[in-house]
């Protein structure tokens, strides 16, 4: 078989030719040191993999990411709260900064760089993607979190890049990755593009204008290492919007949820009781329906609201809000969008789609 000269850079001097352990094994343990926030257990064991003969790479997957996830899990199941995942992440930040120090790539095959798009905060995914371009040998310019357009394009032209990494991980910043996808290729950069956001396949991608899309960071490190990815591109062709239905959501959006929010206290008698948290928190949610409705109107998949709306109602569920919350919520909206008809026929898929709560039963 043949060897990944890549690989085997990548692994620390003194690993042993074989992986004896699995990751998979080493997850336990990596997961406790994790959930109990202790940074140096946590480093530990990700060093571990590697001096038995797992490559950087395949550990930041393997343990990082699939941790990452976990916290993910735990916190939408309302397990853990806010500051429980803020500090698991900050530790996995420190584990994908101690494994970088483990690669052993000489930089040979040219620059990336990796941004998120503007907007997003999720910045781990695209560190992760980062360190994952360095151990296959490309000299990364990792830019972190929500870089706007104008600055993306200042950078290209002072750095030259050969590809733009972009990752997005909330759907609602899909409009700002095609300012940025248009920035790198206008100036014949060709990009890739990923993170949750983008969804799970290419379609998206390739709509919003980008050369390339990629699930997971090992498979964007392939694919930029093959001969068929582009070393020069074309301007990114014309966006095909079917109406300004979003364009106009968005402007709309503080005035929106605020009608919606008098709207949902008209018919939702339990908000009369909630106090100024709760009601902070209801106005949130109502501002990311409005966003995320936009949003699947920009890439006009109505699944991408589907797949919110299920999502927000299974958060609210493990939170004990009322079960009728998420379709109330709606209604509202319902009653006070502008009559925009794709808006519409999205909202109204979701209103009546299988996901939603039972409606309760009245009296009489
Ligand atoms: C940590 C975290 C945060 C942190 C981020 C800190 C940081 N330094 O990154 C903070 C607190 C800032 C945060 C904020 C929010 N978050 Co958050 N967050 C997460 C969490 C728990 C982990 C993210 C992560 O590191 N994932 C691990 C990586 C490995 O997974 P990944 O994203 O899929 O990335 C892989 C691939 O997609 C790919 N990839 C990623 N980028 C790219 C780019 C390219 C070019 C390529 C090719 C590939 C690629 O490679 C990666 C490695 O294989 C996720 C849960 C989850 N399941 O991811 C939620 C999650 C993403 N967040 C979520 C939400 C809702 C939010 C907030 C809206 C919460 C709020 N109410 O404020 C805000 C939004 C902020 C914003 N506008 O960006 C939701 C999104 C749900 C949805 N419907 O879209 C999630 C899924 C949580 C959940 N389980 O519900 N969050």
């Amino acid at each position: 078989m043949d060897r990944d000269p890549d690989r085997d850079r990548d692994r620390d001097q003194s690993a042993a030719p074989s992986a004896p352990t699995e990751l998979t094994d080493l997850f336990p343990r990596y997961w406790n040191a994790l959930a109990s926030v202790d940074r140096s257990a946590a480093i530990g064991v990700a060093f571990e993999a590697v001096e038995i003969g797992h490559d950087v790479s395949s550990v930041l997957t393997g343990l990082v990411a699939r941790g990452q996830i976990e916290v993910g899990r735990c916190w939408a199941a309302n397990e853990w709260n806010i500051a429980q995942e803020h500090a698991a992440t900050s530790v996995s930040e420190e584990v994908v900064a101690a494994l970088g120090t483990r690669l052993r790539t000489r930089p040979h095959r040219g620059i990336v760089v990796v941004s998120c798009v503007e907007g997003e905060w999720h910045a781990l995914p695209a560190k992760l993607l980062a360190e994952t371009l360095r151990g296959a040998g490309w000299d990364v310019r990792y830019l972190g979190a929500s870089l706007p357009a104008a600055h993306l394009s200042q950078f290209i032209h002072d750095v030259g890049p050969d590809v733009v990494a972009l990752s997005c991980s909330i759907p609602t910043s899909l409009p700002r990755a095609r300012g940025m996808i248009e920035a790198a290729r206008d100036g014949g950069v060709p990009v890739i593009a990923g993170g949750r956001g983008f969804g799970s396949d290419a379609s998206r991608a390739q709509r919003l204008g980008a050369n390339g899309w990629a699930p997971t960071a090992p498979t964007a490190a392939r694919m930029l290492g093959s001969p068929d990815w582009p070393r020069f591109t074309e301007r990114a062709p014309a966006l095909d919007q079917v109406d300004d239905a979003a364009e106009v959501l968005w402007a709309a959006t503080g005035r929106l949820t605020q009608l919606a929010e008098t709207e949902l206290r008209r018919h939702f008698a339990g908000m009369a009781d909630y106090d100024e948290q709760a009601v902070a928190r209801t106005r949130e949610d109502l501002a990311h329906i409005v966003g995320f409705l936009a949003a699947a109107l920009y890439v006009d998949e109505s699944a991408l609201f589907e797949e919110f709306v299920a999502w927000l109602d299974a958060l609210l569920v493990a939170r004990e809000v009322p079960e009728e919350a998420v379709r109330i919520g709606l209604d509202a909206l319902a009653a006070v969008l502008p009559p925009l008809p794709r808006a519409v026929a999205f909202l109204e898929t979701v209103r009546h789609g299988p996901w939603a709560s039972p409606v309760p039963a009245t009296a009489g």
